[in-house]
This record gives C-alpha cells, sequence and structure tokens, in this order.
C-alpha cells in the first residue's frame, strides 16, 4: 500500500505542476496548434484523432513525474491501450496531454493540457492549462480551487434545468442507429432543448471535456453531460469541480457515486442559492435521458 499524500503534499505538487505547465507544456501547444492538420493519426475511427504532438507532451509528463515523483503511479491516454484495466487506490497521476485534441488540429484554440491525480479512487489534484487563452484552472483536496491566481467563488444564482446552459459534445463514437449511445445522446439533446421537454436556455459544444468541467466550476456554464470519455479527461476537472462547489454524478440515472473511469458524467456548478438545488437539477436531468448509455 503507497503512503497517502497529506493536503499540504497535494499543495506542493500542485504548485510544481503549474509552474512545469506553464513554462514547459503550454507554449509547445500554443506554438503547435492548428500545424498537424495533415499528420495526424486515427484511432478507433476517423473522428478519434491523435498527433504527434500529443504523444511527446505526454512523455515529457511522464519524465517530469518519474523523476520528482517516482512514488506516484502513471496513467497516460496515449500510452494505455482502451481495454487496460487500472486501478486508483494509491498516488496515480492521471494525465491526457492534449484534450481537445480535434480542436489543436484545426487550431481552433480550445484545447488544453489536463494532469489529475487520484487517490484512493477520488481526485485529489487537478491542473487544466488551456494556454491559447492564457486559462490555468487548479484546485487540490481541501485546498480550493483557482483561476490563474484567483480562487473561484461563484456568485451565487439559482441552479434550475430550464435556466441553464449545458455542455454537449458529438464525441468519437459516431454509431447512428437505434439504440446506439449516439442516438440516445442526440434525441436526450433534443428533449432537453424542446419547447416540448425541458427548454433549456442553450447548449455548448466546446470539443474540450476537461475544460467544459472547468466551466461548469466556474459557473460560464451550469452542468456538461457526456458519456464516451475517460478517466484522463475528468479527473483534473473533477477535483476542480469538487473544490468549486460543484458534483460530478453518472450519465445514466440513478448513478450517484460513480468511479474515476464511469465513462458517462454529469457535472453541476455550486454557487446555489438553496442546498437542495444541486440534487433537484440532477434528478430533473436524468429524467430527459433517452435511455441509458453503455461502456
Ligand atoms: C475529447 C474529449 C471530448 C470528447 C471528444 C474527445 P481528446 O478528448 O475531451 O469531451 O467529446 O470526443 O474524446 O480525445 O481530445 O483527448
Amino acid at each position: 500500500m503507497a503512503k497517502k499524500l497529506t493536503g499540504e503534499e497535494l499543495r506542493k505538487i500542485e504548485q510544481h505542476l503549474i509552474e512545469f505547465l506553464k513554462t514547459d507544456i503550454g507554449p509547445i501547444l500554443k506554438n503547435a496548434s492548428g500545424t498537424k492538420f495533415d499528420s495526424y493519426d486515427e484511432k478507433v475511427n476517423d473522428v478519434d484523432l491523435v498527433t504527434v504532438v500529443d504523444k511527446k507532451v505526454e512523455t515529457l509528463i511522464r519524465k517530469f513525474a518519474e523523476e520528482n515523483y517516482p512514488e506516484i503511479k502513471f496513467i497516460g491516454e496515449e500510452s494505455l491501450s482502451k481495454d487496460e484495466r487500472f486501478d486508483l487506490e494509491d498516488p496515480t497521476f492521471i494525465v491526457d496531454p492534449i484534450d481537445g485534441t480535434t480542436n489543436f488540429i484545426h487550431g481552433f484554440p480550445f484545447s488544453c493540457t489536463s494532469i489529475g491525480v487520484a487517490q484512493g479512487g477520488k481526485p485529489v489534484i487537478g491542473c487544466v492549462y488551456n494556454p491559447h487563452l492564457n486559462q490555468l484552472f487548479h484546485a487540490s483536496l481541501g485546498n480550493g480551487a483557482y483561476l490563474n491566481d484567483e480562487p473561484i467563488n461563484i456568485e451565487k444564482r439559482t441552479l434550475s434545468l430550464k435556466k441553464s446552459i449545458i455542455g454537449f459534445e458529438g464525441g468519437s463514437e459516431r454509431e447512428d442507429g437505434k439504440g446506439t449511445n449516439f442516438t440516445k445522446k442526440f434525441d436526450t439533446y433534443r428533449k432537453l432543448l424542446s419547447d416540448r421537454g425541458a427548454f433549456i436556455h442553450g447548449f455548448r459544444s466546446l470539443g474540450s471535456a476537461a475544460m467544459n468541467i472547468c466551466y461548469v466550476s466556474i459557473g460560464y456554464m451550469d452542468a456538461y453531460w457526456e458519456g464516451g470519455c475517460w478517466a484522463w479527461d475528468v479527473c483534473a476537472g473533477w477535483c476542480i469541480l469538487n473544490e468549486a462547489g460543484g458534483k460530478i454524478v453518472g450519465g445514466n440515472p440513478g448513478q450517484w457515486n460513480i468511479p474515476i473511469n464511469n465513462r458517462s458524467y454529469l457535472a453541476v456548478r455550486g454557487g446555489l442559492v438553496d442546498d437542495d438545488e444541486q440534487e433537484k437539477f440532477i434528478q430533473d436531468f436524468w429524467g430527459f435521458v433517452e435511455g441509458a448509455l453503455k461502456y
């Protein structure tokens, strides 16, 4: 059983990651964004993309982790086979070197590097850096959530499904047909947007799970719902959201307590007027999910 990291040790690792991301990683993403439109690989299908920059950045992060924190395990999106099993009981870095790879390839300035640490199966450090917009979201367990150097304190306003902006994604799983995840997602989107359904204020599709969760953390969006992403997409943002008063539950109805690699997620902001708003929002949202997503 690995030694458990204390709150002070988590805060020091968080600060170290912030400096590393700003000096060593951010300039790579910022300078290479939009330069790989003719040189990327396709993974599971034509729209699940990866570049040499994803792999280079992950290698740099792994080297940083091994040199500075050899006692902490390492999981990276680009060095793990999709069916490889892993547990997150011992302290573990969970890394998405470029979250929003499609945005990165197209030069759309909304890609980021997401470095999380899990311990006891829970997210305990989160650093998400979008160098294009100079936005570095960070947090560690019990130490608060920040955007750059400013604490994240959401202005209190009523949380309700009807008056919400929600992050949705097309994702890379595109099998179209009766009973598929793709069809269930778009049927759900339609029911939430329709004037015969939840009639929500709107949805946003930004192309990065990590940034979506950070934008929920700071209250730019009220919620984000996705199925198909992985532990490395959500771990860092999850810690930031928790420290900002938000909550993540499963994407399917009834999934109140989920593992980090649940594969489907509903992230909901803090900044509540009444304490029961978050649970009511989650129940109301789940009532519109058109069939359970399966992974
Ligand atoms: C992306 C996720 C996004 C999802 C995309 C893709 P990547 O991660 O952040 O939420 O909709 O399909 O999986 O592949 O850019 O690291």
